[in-house]
């Protein structure tokens, strides 16, 4: 690993007054080890650290980022509304273009509701769900992740329909002992689950493509089996977007399985990252005779101070203008798939094994033989390889993901030299991994 006098300087003044040394955990680079990269500024598809390093940067804020950074109609629309005013806590013309702009491409939402984060999101979701049913349990799937209400900080209990444990301290056994945790892709359990408790079961969330476990697709029959329990048991389906959202596809994970499952849709949706292009912008939304269950029309309490932030919003909807462009999606998803095309190549002929999937601008790869269906499975994945895969490619100027259970970006601002540039590296980098 090369050198970092600055970062490492950075990172120990960090670290002397931010837990870790910073403000979310997987950036302190723990999982991988090493220096953390301490970012002075970022254009396109690069990024560049306090050394003056450049990387092609394959996380665009975990991702955001689809346009690239610094895209001139995003930042034009962002500095006229800084100009225009930050925050008034009063409605804005804009937060209704952006719902609108929401709501155009994804059919199953008649309305929504903004908020500053994926966790603030996925938490008024659920309160919604069981809100709108009158019930108390909620399902979610064992490696999603959808931040860090109390909630859904809980890992799967002994058995296949026992309820969760806390994953964090600070959360009572109490507040998730109406979670049931179920392995993901397990229709046994799911059937398990719903015959024990299906009448008292508020919603199911999912990760309908799971990159909180590196790139996981939730199988047809598994999501085709979780549409009708939900369907038969009265419980709503919420699908958590806010990594697939205008990632995947346009229309988000769910248009890419209502292709190949007829008529299929979630009730609830959960949406951030790329409707915020980089600001705290998320949202939650749905048929309009549950969302008309919020406050101030409803019971379900829900609020914020910055929900809906004019310059956050101006952010967000230039963003989805311009990948509405008709074509953008084609290109993106085919720039991807070139790049796991290559990482796959270079893996087969260095005699590493490697598995690579990608959808739309999202990928993963992992260093197995087989593509894992559930979260044990990406965990016995090769960790000590991927890190030195990870520190290898990022001497050579890639930035990928910090962690062998996260998923990668690719903008439309990477073009095919930026492609070319990753491929190579990595053949070199498992070069040195057949060792
Ligand atoms: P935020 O509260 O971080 O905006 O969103 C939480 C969240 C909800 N749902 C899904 C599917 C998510 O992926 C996330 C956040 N994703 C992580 C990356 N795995 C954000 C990076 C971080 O925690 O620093």
């Amino acid at each position: 690993m090369a050198l970092q006098p600055r970062n490492a300087a950075l990172f120990e003044r960090a670290q002397r007054v931010i837990p870790g040394g910073v403000n979310s955990p997987v950036r302190a680079f723990r999982a991988v080890g090493g220096t953390p990269r301490f970012i002075a500024r970022a254009e396109g598809p690069f990024l560049w650290d306090a050394e003056g390093n450049r990387y092609i940067d394959y996380i665009g804020s975990w991702g955001p980022m689809i346009l690239g950074h610094g895209h001139p109609s995003v930042l034009a629309a962002v500095q006229q509304a800084a100009l225009d005013g930050f925050s008034f806590g009063a409605p804005t013309e804009r937060e209704i273009a952006l719902a609108e702009a929401i709501i155009e491409q994804v059919p199953s939402v008649e309305m929504v509701r903004l908020v500053s984060s994926g966790t603030e999101a996925a938490m008024s979701a659920l309160r919604l769900a069981r809100g709108a049913t009158g019930r108390p349990l909620i399902v979610k799937f064992e490696g999603c992740y959808h931040g860090h209400a109390d909630a859904l900080l809980v890992k799967g209990g002994s058995g296949m329909a026992t309820f969760g444990h806390p994953t964090s301290a600070g959360v009572p056994a109490e507040v998730v002992q109406h979670t049931l945790v179920l392995p993901y892709n397990d229709l046994d359990a799911l059937d398990a689950a719903f015959d024990a408790h299906g009448a008292r079961i508020a919603c199911a969330m999912v990760e309908p493509i799971a990159g909180n476990m590196n790139f996981v697709r939730a199988g047809d029959a598994f999501m085709r089996r979780l549409r009708e329990r939900c369907t038969a048991a009265g419980a709503l389906l919420v699908f958590d977007e806010v990594m697939t959202g205008f990632r995947v596809a346009l229309g988000g994970a769910q248009s890419v399985y209502a292709r190949r499952l007829p008529g299929f849709a979630p009730d609830l949706t959960v949406f951030g990252k790329v409707i915020g292009g980089g600001m705290p912008l998320a949202a939650f939304g749905g048929p309009r005779a549950v969302m008309e269950q919020l406050a101030p029309l409803g019971p379900v309490y829900q609020a914020g101070t910055l929900s809906g932030n004019p310059v956050a919003t101006a952010c967000g909807l230039a963003t989805l203008q311009e990948i509405a462009r008709p074509g953008y999606f084609d290109a993106l998803a085919a720039r991807t798939r070139s790049l796991v095309d290559g990482l796959q190549q270079a893996a087969d002929e260095a005699g590493v094994p490697l598995v690579t999937d990608s959808e739309g601008g999202m990928f993963g790869f992992f260093f197995a033989a087989e593509l894992p269906q559930r979260y044990d499975q990406v965990m016995a994945t090769d960790k000590e390889r991927f890190n030195r895969f990870f520190h290898a490619m990022l001497d050579r100027g890639v930035y990928l993901a910090p962690a062998l259970y996260e998923a990668g970006f690719v903008s439309s601002a990477h073009g095919e030299a930026e492609i070319a540039h990753t491929v190579a590296a990595a053949r070199e980098a498992f070069r040195s991994l057949r060792s």
